[in-house]
């Protein structure tokens, strides 16, 4: 972190044209998780979002729902308004450009680069996309017509106009992005943007007068008839925000930590934005980070193929942490991302409630049958010193990595420490000490467990707000910037406590949750699940199948002759499974957690015997064991008396 004690981070103001979207909601997510991050980590933050408000695009939509700009403007800034305030976002201030304040601070800047001779008058002639707010010169244009960037006709504009001297400061701009390497993230977009730039600036046109819906430029121009690029009007929100030109009482904030953006808006924000700056004689912001786009199921997402997805929906469906931990682990910074409820149902199931949820109720079970509920971290450090290093020192590669935009490596990172507790519950074994008298060891295993549970759940907070306060409730602690000074900063443990039972944080999901996105043309014909039929998958996770389908499982006794655990694997084992055939069948089972080897070899389970052979990391698996999990872990299916290799089951 910087020595700078305030941290300002900013979304980009989301046009009023359309509703929130998932990009919308990635975008505000990272930035929401920055910010947390920041306060908890003792930081002044100041986080800001809001909307877009003004322009020809805005005009137009508005003028074909038969509203007035303004009406049309409230009604959407609300919608985004309300979304992020049931999302519990932490913004501490929703600007909107229709703001009187904005307005003001915008042409104050306006006179100000006027008055530094950056702003001339001459005539604008060109194409322009009403829909990107973007003018292109014709070598640009596809077929000379089409934006280059969405593909739709451009306009020819040919009016008064002022221009803002931007080819002045290319050399400016380059020692910029030469002297800061990471002004723009990740890295390899900053090599895209000093392309562009080396290519050449031409002076940017900064008013229009063919439309009013924007704001005025300054009276004593005295040329009413021109209003603010939408641009020009829209990056000052950065600064107006902080009080510019008006009372200034948050300028101390400035320059931004970081302004997030999706990668389609990084041009005006590492160029022109930056420009500007320099003509403000105002410092540039520290980072800007471009995120990369969203498709669904390979697609991408439009109004009229009827795919887009809603981050609402999605949130109600399958948890709001869920889903933002969800968008945060599954895509590297600056790439695509593809949503699709499979993958977020994998990330649910497996990240969260195998490594993460499993793990809450493993020490709940422990501690309950062992020690009627207390954890005590006296002789951690006696017994475990050696995990407790281990999961320190991936603790401590965290916070570096948030910043430089590396989210999904922190995320990964952070599951480090959760599998040295879910390993070292299987090295060491609860039960066997229990039965060896060893309960001081017993303790303190669960000692390490609490305070690797404890860790996590501060350092995952930013990210999953609820269900990370939820789990410090049960451990008995409030997660805060002295929680997190102690338990990361100092490598603490936790202090006694009774640990609480809490439901499990993540049911396992079995079926998509929501109606998958069905092309228009085909959604005719497509049988929509009634209410119920959908509700009744939803709890039971269970489709009705004949006997005759039944029957098509050929289930069958059998002997486990020999157990081996899978090298490098920490939840398989390499079981041969006698079932009465002329060689054992060879199966791969994710048992490993509770059950080990030795202790298998002799036992019976149930096979699933004509399974299509499969291979689990490399190896052949010729059969399935059927088994149980609820919270309290996993036990197999066997027979209660044993039974000859083979008999089948049915
Ligand atoms: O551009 N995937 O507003 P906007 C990922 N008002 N992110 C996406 C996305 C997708 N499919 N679609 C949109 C504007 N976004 C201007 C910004 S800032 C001074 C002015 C996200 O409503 C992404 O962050 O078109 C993108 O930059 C932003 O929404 C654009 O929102």
């Amino acid at each position: 972190m910087s020595c700078h004690k305030k941290a300002y981070i900013t979304t980009p103001i989301y046009y009023v044209n359309d509703i929130a979207h998932i990009g919308h909601a990635y975008t505000t997510i990272i930035a929401d998780t920055l910010a947390r991050y920041s306060r908890m980590s003792g930081l002044e933050t100041f986080f800001l979002t809001g909307t877009d408000e003004h322009g020809q695009k805005i005009e137009e939509s508005a003028k074909a729902r038969g509203k007035t700009a303004q009406a049309y403007a409230d009604e959407i800034s609300a919608t985004f308004k309300t979304l992020w305030d049931d999302f519990d976002i932490s913004y501490d201030k929703f600007i909107r450009t229709t703001d009187e304040a904005h307005k003001k601070g915008a042409q104050k800047a306006f006179t100000t680069m006027h008055a530094k001779g950056d702003v001339y008058k001459d005539v604008y002639k060109g194409h322009y996309c009403i829909s990107c707010e973007t003018f292109f010169p014709v070598t640009q244009l596809v077929d000379d017509e089409f934006c280059p960037e969405c593909g739709k006709s451009t306009t020819i504009v040919e009016e008064e106009s002022y221009f803002f001297k931007l080819s002045k400061y290319q050399d400016r701009l380059l020692a910029w992005y030469e002297k800061n390497p990471d002004c723009i993230l990740p890295r390899n977009k900053r090599n895209e943007v000093i392309r562009f730039v080396e290519g050449g600036l031409q002076d940017l046109s900064i008013t229009r007068t063919s439309f009013d819906w924007g704001v005025k430029i300054p009276e004593n121009l005295n040329d009413p008839k021109h209003v603010m690029y939408v641009w020009l009007d829209a990056l000052t929100n950065y600064i107006t925000a902080l009080g510019y030109g008006e009372d200034e009482k948050d300028m101390d904030f400035w320059p931004a930590r970081v302004h997030l953006i999706g990668k389609d808006i990084l041009r005006f924000h590492a160029i022109y934005w930056p420009a500007f700056l320099m003509s403000l004689d105002l410092p540039l912001p520290k980072h800007i980070a471009a995120h990369g786009w969203w498709t669904r199921d390979g697609e991408k997402m439009s109004k009229s193929k009827g795919n887009v997805v809603n981050p609402r929906e999605v949130a109600d469906a399958y948890g709001l942490d869920n889903f933002r931990y969800f968008m945060l682990r599954e895509v590297p910074f600056g790439g695509d991302g593809d949503f699709s409820q499979k993958a977020l149902i994998d990330r649910i199931n497996s990240d969260l409630g195998n490594d993460l949820g499993n793990l809450l109720n493993r020490l709940i079970g422990m501690s309950g049958k062992y020690f009627e509920g207390r954890v005590d971290s006296e002789l951690v450090s006696r017994y475990y010193q050696k995990e407790l290093d281990e999961v320190n020192a991936s603790l401590a590669k965290l916070e570096p990595m948030l910043f430089e935009m590396q989210i999904h490596k922190y995320l990964e990172e952070l599951w480090r420490p959760l599998t040295v507790a879910n390993k070292s519950i299987d090295q060491y074994q609860p039960w066997r000490l229990m039965k060896e008298g060893r309960e001081e060891e017993a303790m303190a295993l669960n000692g390490l467990i609490a305070a690797i549970l404890a860790k996590v759940s501060v350092m995952l907070h930013p990210v999953m707000p609820d269900v990370c306060s939820k789990i410090a409730t049960a451990l008995g602690f409030v997660i805060d910037n002295s929680s997190w000074n102690h338990l990361i900063q100092e490598h603490g443990l936790l202090e006694h406590f009774t640990i609480e039972k809490i439901p499990p944080l993540f049911p396992r999901i079995e079926v998509p949750l929501l109606e998958q996105a069905i092309p228009n043309d085909t959604q005719s014909k497509a049988p929509k699940p009634t209410q119920k039929e959908a509700t009744t998958q939803k709890s039971e996770g269970i489709a009705m199948i004949g006997i005759d389908q039944f029957f098509q499982t050929s289930l069958k006794v059998g002997t486990i002759v020999d157990a081996q655990e899978v090298p490098k694997s920490k939840k398989l084992l390499l079981l041969q499974v006698d079932i009465g055939e002329e060689n054992p069948r060879q199966v791969v089972a994710g048992i490993k957690e509770w059950y080990s080897a030795t202790d298998l070899v002799g036992t019976q389970a149930c096979v699933v015997a004509n399974l299509k052979p499969a291979k689990l990391m490399g190896l052949k698996s010729e059969g399935m064991l059927l088994a149980a999990k609820d919270s309290n872990g996993l036990s197999l299916i066997r027979p209660e008396t044993p039974k000859t290799a083979g008999t089948p089951i049915g």
